[in-house]
């Protein structure tokens, strides 16, 4: 196996008012990669500014950190070959109105504000292990093998 890497995944407010956690984790389960750690859980205030501080100069800032502090998420580690560039594929474009159906986004948003989904950016060097550090420790992550590995990868 190549090219394992670990990326940062959230189910945001939205995405769990609609019920839509098992949705999320059943496509990226059936896409083949594997789930390492998992959290549902309400961000605060700081852990919003951390998250989003590339945005904090942005207009937008402040209706994104109410958003994200406005109810629970399901905060997760995904693992994979090539894993944070194959789940921003799955996602879809930032605006769900731009995004392919078949993709997250596409299927089941309709506005910037409200895009149901969250993944590490591959553009970001570092942003996926930053990310995971942000809301995981250590011994909170889960190292396994899934039983199809072998059948997954050449
Ligand atoms: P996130 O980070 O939420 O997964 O989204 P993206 O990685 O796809 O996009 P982003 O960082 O550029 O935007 C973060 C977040 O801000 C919201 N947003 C964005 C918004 O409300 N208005 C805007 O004009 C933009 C650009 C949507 C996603």
């Amino acid at each position: 196996m190549s090219d394992q890497e670990r990326t940062f995944v959230m189910v945001k407010p939205d995405g769990v008012q609609r019920g839509l956690v098992g949705e999320v984790i059943s496509r990226l389960e059936r896409r083949g990669l594997k789930l390492v750690g998992a959290k549902f859980m309400q961000i605060d205030e700081q852990l919003a500014h951390e998250h989003y501080a590339e945005h904090e100069d942005k207009p937008f800032f402040e209706g994104l950190v109410d958003f994200i502090t406005s109810g629970p998420v399901m905060a997760m580690v995904w693992e994979g070959q090539d894993a944070t560039r194959q789940v921003r594929k799955m996602m879809g474009e930032t605006d769900p109105a731009e995004s392919a159906p078949g993709t997250i986004r596409g299927d089941y948003g309709l506005d910037l504000g409200r895009n149901v989904i969250h993944g590490s950016d591959h553009e970001d060097p570092g942003a996926n292990e930053r990310e995971i550090a942000l809301f995981f420790d250590d011994e909170e992550l889960v190292e396994w093998e899934r039983i199809d590995e072998t059948w997954l990868y050449e």
